[in-house]
C-alpha cells in the first residue's frame, strides 16, 4: 500500500536521524535495499517467492521501484535492455530453483555481450543448503560458466561487501552479469550496517590494464606504413565511451570504419567513412573490403565468427592491430600483430598525438567502387505490387523516426538483420540486440527494460512473430507500468531465419517452420493496447505515425512477405567473400534518403 510506504518511510527517517553517527544494526533484506540505492540503483525488475520474501518484505522501507514482471527471464532481459540503453547497472530478482533457474537465458544473453547487470536471487535456509529442500538449485553452480561472477551469500553480515563487489565486478573492465545468492536466514538475520568498510577489495582482479610503450610504437609504425586500412567497430567503443575518440582516429588516418551489429551507432551511419556492417549479413562491399584491406584496426570488437566467415581466408593481406580491454579475446580468433590490452578511449588518447594526417583518397574511392558496383539502392523504386516487405517497414520507420530520441530494439532472426541493414543508426545504444546469444524473446523485455532507463526516449520494439510470442506475456508488464512502447511485430509466418537456412541448405525442406500465431491485434486488445494490422505499403508511414502520436503503447502486426530473404549472406565456414547473393536485381539495401 503507497500510504504504509509514506509512514514507513517517515518513521525511517525519524529513526535515521536518531541513529545519526552510529552505525545502525539492519536485517539482511533491509542492507541488501540499503546497498542497492547507495549503488543508485532506482529500479529493479523481478519476481517473489518464499526464499526471497524477506527481501520482499523490506522493499517497503526503500524508495527503489519494484517493476513485477511476469516470467523472471524477461527481469533479466529487461534489467539488460537498461544497462544497455545506458552503461549502469540492471537489477533483476527472482526467488529460488525454478525462479532462479527461468533467468539462466538471460543471464547467458547478457554474458555474451558484455552487459552489465546483477541478478539476486533468493536461497533455502544456510542449514538446508545441499538437501534437496523445497525449491532448491544450486544456481552458482548453474550459472558459474555465464557469469563474470557469483556468490552464494549465507551470512547477513556479507552482504553489504558482496553488493558493492557485484556492482564494480559488473561494471568494471570487460562489463558482465553478477548473480548474488542470497539464503533466506542471510536475510532475516540482523548485524551492524557499514557501508565504508564494505568498500571492494578484489586482490588479483585488474580490471585496469594498460599496454606497453613498445605496442603503441609498433601500432603507430603499422598505421603510418598502411596504404589499405580499415577499422573494425565493435560494442567496446560504447562501453569505454570512445565514441569521439574513435570518430577523430578514423578522420585523422582518413581510414573507412566497417561495424559489427553490436556496433551499430557507435559510429555514426551517416559519416562519410562510414561503410556499413561486416559479416555473414553484412553488406557486401565491406567484406570485400576487408579482405583487400592491409591493415585491420580492431577497436573493442571480438572477431566473432558472424564476422570473419572461414578464418584461414580471412583477410589475408593485412596486418593486424586488437585493441581490447579483455586480454583473453586477444589471438583467440584471429592471430594479431599488436595488441594494445585496456580501455579504447584511454588508449585512443594515448594514440591521436602521434599519428600523421593521411590521406588515403585511392583506398578511399576503392572502397566507394567496390559500393557502387553491389549497393542496389531501388527500395524506394521497388513496385508496390500488394506485397509489403519488412524492409519498407524498416525503412520507413528509419525515415520517420531518425530526428527523434529514437531506441530500437530488436528480437533475434531476418528481421534483426533488416533492422541493421535499413535503420541507419547515427546515435550510440539507440541499437539494442541479442548478438552473440541470438536470444529469440529478448526484445519485448528488453524494450520495457530500456523505456525505463530512458523514459523521454521512443522505444520500438521489432521483433519476429516467433520471437515475440517467446515472451509476450510482458505486455502485462508494460500495461501495469503504463509505459508507451511501440510494438511492431515483423509477422511473416515462419520461424524466417531458419526457414532460410532450410531454402538454401536443406532443399527447402521447411521442418518445423511454419508458424500458426495468435490473432496478435485482438492479443494486444485483450491486454488494453492499442493494436492495428498492416498489410499494405501505402499504409506503414500512416501506422507508423499514428501510433507515434498515441499516449500509449501500440502494437502493430505488420504482416509482410512471407518467404522473403535476408541477403547478402555469408553461409557458415565460407570465406568472407563468398556472398550468396539476390538473384534478382531487388532490394539489397536501403536508400539514402
Ligand atoms: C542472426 C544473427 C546474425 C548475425 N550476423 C552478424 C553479422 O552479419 N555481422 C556482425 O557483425 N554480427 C552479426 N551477429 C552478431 C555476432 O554474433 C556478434 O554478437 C557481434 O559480431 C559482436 O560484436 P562485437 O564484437 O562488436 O561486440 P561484443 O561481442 O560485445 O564484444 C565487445 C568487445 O569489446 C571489448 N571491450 C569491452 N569494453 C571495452 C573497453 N572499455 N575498451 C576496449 N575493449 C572493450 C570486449 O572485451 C569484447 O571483446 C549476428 C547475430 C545474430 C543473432
Ligand atoms: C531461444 C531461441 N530458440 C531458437 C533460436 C533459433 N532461431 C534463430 S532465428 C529463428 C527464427 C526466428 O523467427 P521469427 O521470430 O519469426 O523471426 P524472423 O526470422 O521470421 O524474422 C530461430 C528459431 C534462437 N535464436 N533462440
Ligand atoms: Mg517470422
Amino acid at each position: 500500500m503507497a500510504g504504509q510506504k509514506t509512514v514507513d518511510k517517515t518513521v525511517d527517517r525519524i529513526m535515521e536521524q536518531k541513529t545519526a553517527g552510529k552505525k545502525a544494526t539492519l536485517t539482511g533484506a533491509r542492507i541488501l535495499w540499503e546497498c542497492l540505492e547507495r549503488e543508485g540503483v532506482k529500479q529493479v525488475f523481478g519476481y517473489p517467492g518464499g526464499a526471497i520474501l524477506p527481501v520482499y518484505d523490506a522493499l517497503r522501507h526503500s524508495s527503489i521501484h519494484h517493476i513485477l514482471v511476469r516470467h523472471e527471464q524477461g527481469a533479466t532481459h529487461m534489467a539488460d535492455g537498461y544497462a544497455r540503453a545506458t552503461g549502469d547497472v540492471g537489477v533483476a530478482i527472482a526467488t529460488s530453483g525454478p525462479g532462479a533457474t527461468n533467468m539462466v537465458t538471460g543471464i547467458a544473453t547478457a554474458m555474451l555481450d558484455s552487459v552489465p547487470i546483477v541478478c539476486i536471487t533468493g536461497q533455502v535456509g544456510s542449514k538446508l543448503l545441499g538437501s534437496d529442500a523445497f525449491q532448491e538449485t544450486d544456481i552458482t553452480g548453474v550459472t558459474l560458466p555465464i557469469t563474470k561472477h557469483n556468490y552464494l551469500v549465507t551470512r547477513a553480515d556479507e552482504i553489504a561487501p558482496t553488493v558493492r563487489e557485484a556492482f564494480y565486478v559488473a561494471k568494471s573492465g570487460r562489463p558482465g552479469p553478477v548473480l548474488i545468492d542470497i539464503t533466506k536466514d542471510a536475510q532475516q538475520s540482523s548485524c551492524e550496517f557499514d557501508w565504508e568498510a564494505a568498500e571492494p577489495k578484489m586482490r588479483g582482479y585488474r580490471p585496469d590494464l594498460s599496454p606497453a610503450k613498445e605496442s603503441y610504437d609498433k601500432a603507430v609504425e603499422l598505421i603510418h606504413a598502411a596504404k589499405r586500412p580499415m577499422i573494425l567497430a565493435g560494442h567496446g567503443i560504447s562501453v569505454s565511451g570512445a565514441e569521439h575518440e574513435v570518430q577523430s582516429f578514423a578522420e585523422r588516418g582518413s581510414i573507412p570504419v566497417a561495424m559489427t551489429l553490436l556496433g551499430l551507432g557507435h559510429f555514426p551511419a551517416t559519416h562519410v567513412l562510414n561503410i556499413g556492417m561486416m559479416g555473414m549479413h553484412g553488406e557486401a562491399w565491406v567484406n570485400t573490403a576487408i579482405q583487400e584491406a592491409d591493415l585491420l584496426i580492431a577497436l573493442g570488437m571480438r572477431f566473432d565468427d558472424r564476422v570473419t566467415g572461414n578464418l584461414k581466408t580471412y583477410a589475408p593481406n593485412a596486418k593486424k592491430i586488437h585493441v581490447d580491454i579483455d586480454p583473453s579475446e586477444i589471438n583467440k580468433n584471429v592471430k594479431v600483430d599488436v595488441a594494445l590490452v585496456g580501455d579504447l578511449r584511454r588508449i585512443l588518447q594515448e594514440l591521436q598525438p602521434r599519428l600523421e594526417m593521411k590521406d588515403r583518397h585511392k583506398w578511399l574511392e576503392f572502397v566507394r567502387r567496390l559500393k557502387g558496383d553491389s549497393a542496389v539502392r531501388d527500395i524506394q523504386n521497388l513496385p508496390d505490387n500488394g506485397h509489403l516487405y519488412a524492409a519498407h517497414v524498416i525503412n520507413d520507420l528509419w525515415n520517420e523516426t531518425r530526428n527523434s530520441e529514437t531506441i530500437v530494439v530488436t528480437d533475434v532472426g531476418q528481421h534483426q538483420m533488416w533492422e541493421a541493414q535499413y535503420y541507419k543508426h547515427d546515435r550510440p545504444r539507440s541499437l539494442i540486440t541479442s548478438g552473440g546469444l541470438g536470444t529469440m524473446g529478448f526484445a519485448l523485455p528488453a524494450a520495457i527494460g530500456a523505456k525505463v532507463a530512458c523514459p523521454a526516449s521512443d522505444v520500438w520494439v521489432v521483433a519476429g512473430d516467433g520471437g515475440f510470442q517467446m515472451t509476450m506475456a510482458e505486455l502485462a508488464t508494460i500495461v501495469q507500468e503504463n509505459l508507451k512502447v511501440n510494438i511492431a511485430i515483423i509477422n511473416n509466418g515462419y520461424l524466417g531465419m531458419v526457414r532460410q537456412w532450410q531454402e538454401f541448405f536443406y532443399e527447402r525442406n521447411y521442418e518445423a517452420t511454419p508458424l500458426l500465431s495468435p490473432d496478435f491485434k485482438k492479443l494486444g486488445e485483450a491486454y488494453g493496447i492499442r493494436s492495428i494490422i498492416c498489410n499494405k505499403r501505402a499504409d506503414v508511414v500512416p501506422t507508423i505515425r499514428s501510433a507515434r502520436e498515441h499516449n500509449g503503447p501500440v502494437l502493430i502486426d505488420f504482416q509482410v512477405e512471407q518467404e522473403d530473404t535476408v541477403y547478402p549472406m555469408v553461409a557458415a565456414g565460407a570465406s568472407l567473400h563468398e556472398m550468396i547473393r539476390r538473384p534478382s536485381p531487388i532490394v539489397e539495401t536501403a536508400g539514402d534518403e
